[in-house]
């Protein structure tokens, strides 16, 4: 099995889906639950780094995830959402596109996503009392149920790439 990076880090196990060009992988800390991240395999910092194929390939792959993640965390929507850069919030410098379904009342306020989103490494502590605080309902996911419990453990994440691996490989994609 060919080693896998996301920046730095080596998250060959945490892979639950692979294409030509790009990967998905689950999230050490999840925002919401079943919040996936799609990278291109080569590390490279922003959009305009990749070429037509691996952009392509990229969408294509967001799309095949999107749909199965929705389904199994029963979402009814979903935030699909690219920081290309520092300046818009990115915080690993390796392109990639965060996939978050969204269920009614999952956040007080709709967009308080964002704020979450923008929230960099070094506040994941801040941005999980904010969750805390501003989360009402909706929470039924044993990954948040506990929200100070951060980071996940590795066999958390590999056991969420397990099984979503098994439900990617069962979608008729
Ligand atoms: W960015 O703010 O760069 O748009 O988002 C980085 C995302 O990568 C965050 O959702 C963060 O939780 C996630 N993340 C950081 N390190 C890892 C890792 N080693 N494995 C999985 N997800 C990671």
């Amino acid at each position: 099995m060919s080693i896998i990076y996301f920046g730095q880090f080596v998250v060959t196990r945490q892979v639950f889906y692979k294409s030509r060009y790009s990967y998905a992988l689950v999230n050490v800390k999840p925002l919401l639950p079943g919040h996936v991240l799609v990278c291109p395999y080569r590390v490279v910092p922003r959009m305009k780094d990749l070429t037509t194929e691996e952009i392509a390939d990229l969408f294509v792959t967001v799309q095949k995830v999107s749909e199965v993640v929705e389904n199994v965390y029963k979402g009814q929507s979903l935030n699909i959402a690219i920081q290309d850069g520092p300046l818009a919030g990115q915080s690993v410098p390796h392109v990639h596109c965060h996939i978050i379904p969204r269920r009614l009342n999952d956040l007080q306020n709709v967009d308080d996503v964002y704020q979450l989103l923008n929230s960099k490494d070094a506040d994941i502590e801040l941005s999980f009392q904010q969750l805390k605080s501003i989360n009402t309902v909706g929470f039924s996911s044993p990954d948040l149920q506990d929200l100070e419990r951060t980071p996940r453990t590795e066999e958390e994440m590999w056991a969420e790439a397990e099984m979503l691996q098994a439900k990617m490989s069962k979608a008729s994609l």
